[in-house]
């Protein structure tokens, strides 16, 4: 899943692609390196970032969606019923919601009515505050809890569980330690039954580990997919499609064997 972030402020790429015209180029580049998801956001989600209107959130991401439509599957990145219905008609078939359908419980309803996949992840509190003091006492089984009670939402709400993918939510509302955890325990995340997404492309925890400002991040992000990756997640969500292709690809060769076929997640639109 290669990130399209369509944004002033995003905490990695925050500015690039803020016109149209560049975020459908970096996404065709994305695809051509090997994303199968193009995931485009038009409002960050960095700690301490300030929400963004409808509006200005529409103005960003629809002719974005529109034009990657054809390139490869979108996801778009909203927790905004009404975003997710413009990027929808637009082309987008698949909705990463941070919420988890918390911000608007109506979006459930609208991935279930229109037959899409969607990403669930756990946050603690909301990106305004999120990473002021954090605490769990076992981060992994809070978040494994946290996760089913929000499959179970949706599931009420008519969305089945095979559209269902579940994220732990690297860095949203967790110290180093937190997201270090989840990472090392992640394999006990399958046993929600569900593809699991990971996110830690370029996030400040890889900065604080290797003293690397945020553009250099990519070799600590191919480490942390590699480690992901044996533990059991299937959707890696980054910035550097290539170098994390090109990882994972090696990585499934020497764990499923050589010659293969890649291990991937199947979902339909
Ligand atoms: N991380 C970010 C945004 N959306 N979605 C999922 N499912 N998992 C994640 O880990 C995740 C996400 C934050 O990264 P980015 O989009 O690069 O930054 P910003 O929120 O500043 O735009």
């Amino acid at each position: 899943m290669g990130v399209v972030n369509v944004t002033p402020d995003s905490f990695s790429d925050g500015g690039a692609f803020d016109d149209a015209a560049q975020a459908i180029d970096h996404g065709r580049r994305l695809a051509a390196e090997g994303a199968g998801i193009l995931d485009v956001g038009g409002e960050s989600t960095r700690p301490g970032a300030d929400p963004v209107g409808v509006e200005e959130e529409l103005r960003r991401v629809v002719g974005v969606v529109a034009g990657l439509s054809t390139v490869a599957r979108v996801s778009i990145d909203t927790m905004k019923l009404s975003v997710a219905e413009a990027a929808v008609d637009a082309g987008a078939t698949y909705v990463n919601d941070v919420t988890s359908f918390r911000h608007d419980p109506e979006l459930a309803g609208f991935v279930a009515d229109r037959g899409l996949d969607c990403c669930l992840m756990h946050m603690l509190g909301e990106p305004r505050t999120m990473q002021a003091d954090p605490r769990y006492v076992d981060v992994v089984s809070e978040v494994k809890a946290f996760l089913t009670e929000r499959m179970e939402a949706a599931v009420r709400a008519g969305v089945p569980e095979e559209r269902i993918q579940l994220d732990p939510g690297i860095g949203f509302g967790k110290t180093i330690e937190h997201n270090l955890e989840l990472l090392r325990r992640l394999h006990e995340l399958t046993d929600l039954g569900r593809p699991l997404v990971i996110g830690t492309s370029r996030k400040s925890f890889l900065g604080r580990i290797t003293g690397r400002d945020v553009t250099e991040r990519v070799h600590a992000t191919v480490a942390t997919c590699v480690m992901a990756f044996e533990r059991g997640a299937t959707v890696f969500r980054v910035h550097d499609v290539a170098a994390v292709s090109d990882a994972l690809k090696v990585a499934n060769a020497t764990v499923a064997g050589w010659p293969t076929s890649p291990r991937t997640t199947t979902t339909t639109t």
